[in-house]
């Protein structure tokens, strides 16, 4: 899989919410470093000084080392922090807003008044302010994108919001911030900010049903259909992921696995040996049944 970097970073500030996060990180770690550098001086310098009286008391020392140097340095971080955070999560005209549910051990992803409903995979156009509505039907999840936010909890019975604008292309890997169970490390997403022409080219191939393919009677006859949808056929499970445009997704399983034929095919013959306790079944199917749900699933595009 292609991602934006060689691996998530708080540091990279390619969302308008991190780019503010990082500014402070920085002043941090910079007023930090002055500090320790100042402390460590005046140590070398006690050490290395012959004994004697000094010029300046014990009580500047404490004024000044002890009360207004912290004022000082918290003053300048208080303001910073404050001036930072005042600037995230504002509602925005022009919001595009996603409904993301924390599930065991994926992520349900809805786009409203679309019908357009996936998993795991959020795309969104580069350079508009998004709304991701974060909730959630069982535990408590945390929604992270290292690059692009800060961490917002999704929690069940209460309703969060993450606020904030993509402002460079890319795949970002998002994951689950807050352990939440046995796949808790394999809860991961992959957030596809591209130009809002091919966001739109993307949402109406999503909208559409699925396309009507051979082994689609097959797929609806097995058990697959009592937790999965495929919009368009009969179906209409809801205890995993939507599977309509399955194969248009770059990953399995909370970014599990690549989504490739093998992959796949090892996905439905034994969840359990990629993703130990996901919520899945391995369903006993014949070879053919097999052939014809893996076939049948990637021509879901
Ligand atoms: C008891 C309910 C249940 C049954 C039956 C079931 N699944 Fe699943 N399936 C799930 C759950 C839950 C997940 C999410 C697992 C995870 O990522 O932790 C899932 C995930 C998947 C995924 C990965 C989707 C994605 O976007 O990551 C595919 C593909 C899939 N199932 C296909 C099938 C097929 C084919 C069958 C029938 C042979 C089937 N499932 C039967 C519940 C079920
Ligand atoms: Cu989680």
């Amino acid at each position: 899989m292609l991602l934006a970097a060689a691996g998530p970073s708080i540091l990279h500030g390619d969302g308008s919410e991190s780019h503010r996060l990082v500014g402070v990180w920085w002043l941090l770690l910079g007023l930090a470093v002055v500090v320790v550098i100042v402390v460590v001086g005046l140590v070398v310098v006690a050490l290395v000084r012959r004994p004697g009286p000094s010029s300046l008391g014990d009580d500047w020392w404490i004024a000044a080392g002890g009360v207004a140097l912290p004022v000082v340095v918290l003053l300048v971080v208080a303001v910073a922090t404050v001036d930072a955070t005042a600037h995230l999560r504002i509602r925005k005209p022009d919001e595009l807003r996603v409904e993301v549910v924390g599930r065991r051990w994926w992520w349900d992803v809805r786009y409203p008044g679309t019908g357009v409903v996936t998993a795991n995979e959020i795309h969104v156009p580069v350079g508009r302010p998004l709304d991701i509505g974060l909730d959630s039907d069982n535990v408590t999840h945390s929604f992270w994108l290292p690059d692009l936010a800060g961490k917002v909890d999704l929690i069940p019975g209460q309703h969060n919001d993450l606020r904030f604008t993509v402002r460079q292309a890319g795949v970002y890997q998002g994951l689950c911030a807050e352990y939440c169970g046995l796949e808790h490390a394999k809860m991961h997403f992959l957030l596809v900010a591209e130009s809002p022409a091919r966001f739109e080219t993307w949402l109406a191939g999503q909208r559409a049903g699925a396309l009507d393919a051979t082994g689609r009677t097959v797929f609806e006859q097995s058990a697959c259909a009592g937790c999965h949808t495929v919009r368009g056929t009969e179906a209409v499970g809801t205890k995993g992921p939507d599977l309509t445009h399955l194969a248009s997704r770059q990953t399995l399983a909370g970014d599990t696995v690549d989504n490739t034929a093998a992959e796949l095919r090892a996905w439905i013959t034994d969840p359990q040996s990629l993703k130990r306790g996901a919520l899945m079944p391995a369903v006993p199917l014949s070879r053919a049944q097999l052939d014809a749900i893996v076939a049948y699933l990637r021509g879901l595009r």
